[in-house]
């Protein structure tokens, strides 16, 4: 998602406010109050905060609005050294920024709030979500939010601007990631790894002033960085925030130590290394940032590359609509389609788009949105379930009862994790078999399918929790210093994911701002990593209680009780307590306990693979 509110990274803060008062609406309570003492009237609170949070609702839709359309023009058709679009996103979210962070709303706010006791549940939700709104463009330091906003259209157009180029050519993304999952050469493989992390100098400068600019402007409202400003959104402190992604790391540490041993030594096999290595070098992974190792793995009878390349990416898309449609969800409307960019450009386009997945909330309404390049395989099969989940959970809170302020989700981790759950279901094999499109009586391996699994999901946690969440806390939190970024990144990448760089990365590289997210979804990686575990949560108790199916082994499809599940969860938005809402749906606070149960039965099969070799980790 993420592209919702770009300027705004609007959140709640009041997820987790305890208050006394019950979730009901503004009416006067229906029993008659006794007789009042003659004296003047109190203020009513209620009514001057609906009369202030009805005109702040709509202006805010306006505004958001443009703004979104600014920035879609600006991911969409990128245009070498043409400024027009990042002139008039600049422009859009400057607006919104004057009214979003202006003095006067802020002063309003506050004094709305020191009124809580007297307001509504869902009235103090807004409020405070207006309130971190907020913090994130106060015009107390208009200067510095105004060079911020600047700034940031300016790294979206050299991020996704660059011109990637292998062997003498241009390239997209796309072609690097099918070369890094099909290459078999490692030199051509480490040339390619290369080629994709040439964008990181460019970004350097950008990056360093956001960085400047990003705490100072949260600063002006009190957050002492905006590490700390983000992690308030869940109602957690930074400290809070590490101590949570540390302990789910810890938690699938075992099995990640397996999977790299095993990965080692498979993988020296397959690129016939003399050695097998103690780390794992980068350019040996099928992903960028060794993220996802899952298409390391083929399972025999469960080919899904095989069958998508027959279908077509149009057809990927329609699947996923049709497998939300099978639980209820109603069909995307017609200008989804029209309006959405869903494949890459034609070969030989005079611009370029963004080339990372994402949803788009453009009017906090109907007109839903989705920016991918999806091609035929099982990452983009993968993705555009992730993303239609987005999708589907912007249009199950866009009704009347949830105020605009609090359509988002949950919290940011809930907004990833429907999709992809989604996706997940949609790769297992009675799901796949319930549509034609493998056999249903072809033997397949449990093992090999559930250790694919593992080397998506499981690999994907020491580099959400770990890589990404330390090096952003350090970066925001503490200001690491400009000659210490890579060099930390890479220290990081050895701790927590077992991997280096194939040659020497110095400072005059910058690879973790080849990572989209450290650019413009800045300090919040960790949500991937919460909604993997709360994904678990979610499908453990949809397979156990809903399906009655082994979780390994489901089929969602066309299954109303499971609809209906997930739209309880998704129909308020944000306007219930993110923690609440998780432990009446499955029953438990966010654990990691579902994604470990999932994955055991894989620990015999890895020891039994690992015996005799060394471990490093
Ligand atoms: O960025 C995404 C989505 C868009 S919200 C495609 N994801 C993370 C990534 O690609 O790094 C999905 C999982 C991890
Ligand atoms: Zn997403």
């Amino acid at each position: 998602m993420k592209k919702l509110l770009l300027p705004l990274v609007a959140a709640t803060l009041a997820a987790c406010a305890p208050t006394a008062k019950p979730p009901v609406a503004s009416a006067p309570a229906a029993t008659p109050a006794p007789t009042p003492p003659a004296s003047p009237t109190p203020p009513d609170y209620r009514a001057q905060a609906e009369q202030f949070l009805s005109g702040y609702n709509a202006e805010y839709v306006r505004l958001t609005t443009a703004a979104n359309e600014a920035e879609w023009r600006s991911n969409t058709h990128i245009v070498a050294g043409d400024t027009a679009n990042a002139g008039a996103t600049t422009r859009a979210n400057q607006r919104m920024a004057a009214f979003t962070g202006s003095a006067d709303n802020i002063r309003q706010l506050r004094e709305l709030l020191a009124h809580k006791a007297d307001l509504t549940d869902l009235q103090v939700k807004q409020l405070e979500t207006a309130l971190y709104n907020a913090a994130n463009n106060p015009q107390t330091v208009a200067d510095v939010v105004k060079r911020r906003i600047q700034a940031e259209a300016a790294q979206t157009e050299k991020l996704y601007g660059f011109d990637y180029q292998y062997a003498g050519k241009s390239v997209t993304t796309n072609d690097l990631d099918e070369l890094l999952r099909k290459e078999l050469n490692p030199q051509k493989r480490q040339a390619v790894w290369e080629a994709s992390k040439a964008i990181g100098p460019t970004l350097k400068d950008g990056l360093l002033n956001l960085r400047d600019l990003r705490n100072q402007t949260v600063q002006a409202l009190g957050y002492p960085d905006y590490f700390t400003y983000q992690a308030s959104a869940y109602g957690l402190s930074r400290d809070e925030m590490m101590a949570l992604v540390r302990k789910i790391n810890d938690e699938l540490r075992p099995l990640y130590r397996e999977l790299h041993t095993y990965a080692r030594y498979e993988l020296a096999r397959k690129y016939k290394a003399k050695q097998v290595p103690d780390y794992l070098p980068a350019h040996w992974l099928p992903n960028r940032w060794g993220q996802d190792w899952g298409s390391l793995v083929e399972v025999k009878g469960l080919n899904l590359d095989a069958v998508l390349a027959r279908k077509g990416p149009e057809w990927q898309v329609k699947q996923a609509e049709r497998f939300y449609q099978s639980l209820g969800f109603p069909a995307l409307p017609a200008s989804f389609y029209e309006k959405s960019s869903l494949y890459p450009l034609p070969a030989g386009a005079n611009y370029k788009k963004n080339n990372h997945a994402s949803a788009w909330h453009m009017d906090l309404n109907q007109d839903l949105r989705s920016l991918m390049s999806v091609e035929a395989n099982t990452e983009w099969y993968e993705t555009t379930h992730h993303e239609l989940g987005h999708i589907f959970y912007y249009q199950t809170y866009s009704r009347p009862d949830v105020p605009p302020l609090l359509r988002q989700g949950a919290n940011r981790a809930y907004h990833e994790a429907i999709g992809s759950m989604m996706g997940l279901a949609a790769k297992q094999k009675p799901f796949l078999a319930g549509l034609g499109l493998i056999d249903a009586k072809t033997q397949t391996n449990q093992t090999q399918q559930l250790l694919k699994e593992a080397l998506s999901y499981v690999v994907f946690i020491p580099f959400a929790s770990g890589v990404m969440s330390e090096w952003e806390n350090s970066f925001y939190a503490d200001k690491l210093p400009a000659n210490q970024l890579n060099a930390k990144w890479w220290a990081l990448c050895k701790q927590y994911q077992g991997m280096v760089p194939p040659t020497e990365r110095g400072e005059n590289y910058l690879d973790p701002a080849t990572k989209t997210h450290i650019n413009d979804d800045p300090a919040q990686y960790y949500d991937y990593a919460l909604s993997y575990v709360i994904l678990f949560q979610l499908h453990d108790h949809i397979a156990r209680n809903i399906l009655h199916q082994d979780p390994h082994a489901t089929n969602y499809y066309g299954n109303p009780e499971v609809g209906n599940f997930l739209r309880d969860i998704m129909r308020p938005g944000a306007s219930r307590d993110w923690r609440v809402v998780l432990r009446e749906k499955t029953g438990e606070d966010l654990s990691a306990r579902a994604m470990l149960a999932y994955f055991q039965p894989l620990t015999a099969y890895l020891k039994a693979q690992n015996k005799g070799r060394k471990y490093t980790l």
